[in-house]
């Protein structure tokens, strides 16, 4: 419907009215109504890339300026260019690269954001979650669950990078954060280390155990060189054409995601693959783990390599051409949209 021009006057007596209701705390939906409602997501995150190349030596850098201890998490943070100050990658999920070095801990806390930790550089560190350790390897996916206790450490020699990834942005929404620190600086373990993944990730699970829907999975490492199996053990059949191979990480109990509020995928494009346009609501965090290409998002394109992190808002058109052989991590809030029913991709 064409909304006919108003006069200066009934404008000036618009704004007026404006000022009025503005000292009781009330503002016109009627001017803000578009915007509150788009047609589609008009996300102010924007595309980004991050090469790790450029960001290593500024990460070891901060090894050299505080100790773990000090920082209590030596990370430094990936903010999305559109969203600079709010400490975020996404509206809802937060990034950033943590750095320990050998004979560092990070001493033990818990708090209710969940965390993904996808190792990147060097070896020998590892994390503990409620009383189990687990090694870091790279391309490693380990989790920490909302409020379990955990904690870093590095006994190795090698100084040890990881990508954090939290759900933090979107706890702050919901005002729904807790956090307290252990009193003990490093948990004491109560089980051997693979005790979790030998229960709980191995096509079994114990005869009496059961597992409310919402719950967090027991396993907590999600083996790197387990999932280039899997993905190298599917990559003979014919690759989809908007994904390649992708597989999505669960709970093995439920086949939910690891953790209610954020889902984990891994996926492998045989060189050469380039997959057709395809967007979806839940805004991504790509990791390269092996390989290289070239990431197209809107207009956008950039050339990735190893430990390359690139973000892909939501609703936007993403497409991926491998160089050679890629395989790629992500991780979104997907699983909270579809609890919502929220959810939506297309396919180009
Ligand atoms: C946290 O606990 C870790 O445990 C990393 O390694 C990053 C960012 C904000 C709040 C807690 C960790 C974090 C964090």
């Amino acid at each position: 419907m064409h909304i006919a021009a108003r006069s200066p006057e009934a404008l000036r007596e618009r704004s007026a009215y404006y000022e009025r209701i503005a000292h009781h705390h009330m503002t016109p939906l009627w001017e803000v109504l578009g915007a509150l409602v788009p047609p589609q997501p008009r996300p102010p995150v924007v595309p980004a890339l991050w090469r790790y190349a450029e960001l290593r030596e500024h990460v070891m850098e901060a090894g050299r300026l505080i100790s773990a201890e000090e920082a209590e998490r030596r990370v430094l943070i990936l903010e999305n260019p559109g969203l600079r100050g709010q400490s975020c990658i996404t509206q809802s999920l937060y990034a950033g690269l943590q750095l320990i070095l050998p004979g560092e801990v990070a001493p033990a806390h818990r708090h209710t954001q969940s965390a993904l930790r996808l190792v990147l550089d060097g070896e020998g560190a590892y994390t503990a979650v409620d009383g189990e350790r687990t090694t870091m390897r790279r391309g490693d996916f380990i989790i920490t669950p909302a409020w379990t206790w955990h904690d870093h450490g590095n006994p190795g020699d090698q100084p040890v990078v990881w990508l954090d990834g939290l759900d933090i942005p979107l706890l702050r929404f919901l005002d729904a954060g807790f956090a307290e620190k252990s009193e003990q600086q490093s948990q004491q373990p109560l089980r051997p280390e693979g005790d979790a993944l030998a229960r709980y990730g191995s096509n079994m699970l114990p005869v009496d155990f059961r597992q409310a829907p919402s719950e967090p999975t027991r396993v907590f490492v999600y083996p790197y060189q387990r999932t280039r199996e899997a993905l190298l053990g599917i990559a003979h059949d014919t690759p989809d054409a908007h994904f390649g191979f992708k597989l999505r990480y669960v709970n093995p109990a439920t086949g939910a995601s690891p953790m209610p509020t954020i889902g984990a995928f891994s996926q492998w494009l045989p060189a050469g693959f380039e997959t057709q346009p395809y967007r979806s609501t839940d805004g991504s965090v790509y990791v390269c783990l092996e390989g290289e290409g070239e990431v197209l998002v809107g207009d956008q394109t950039w050339r990735f390599a190893e430990n390359d992190v690139f973000v892909v808002p939501s609703w936007q058109t993403l497409r991926l051409r491998a160089g050679r052989s890629t395989l790629l991590f992500s991780y979104s809030d997907r699983p909270v949209q579809q609890v919502l029913g929220l959810w939506r991709e297309q396919r180009l």
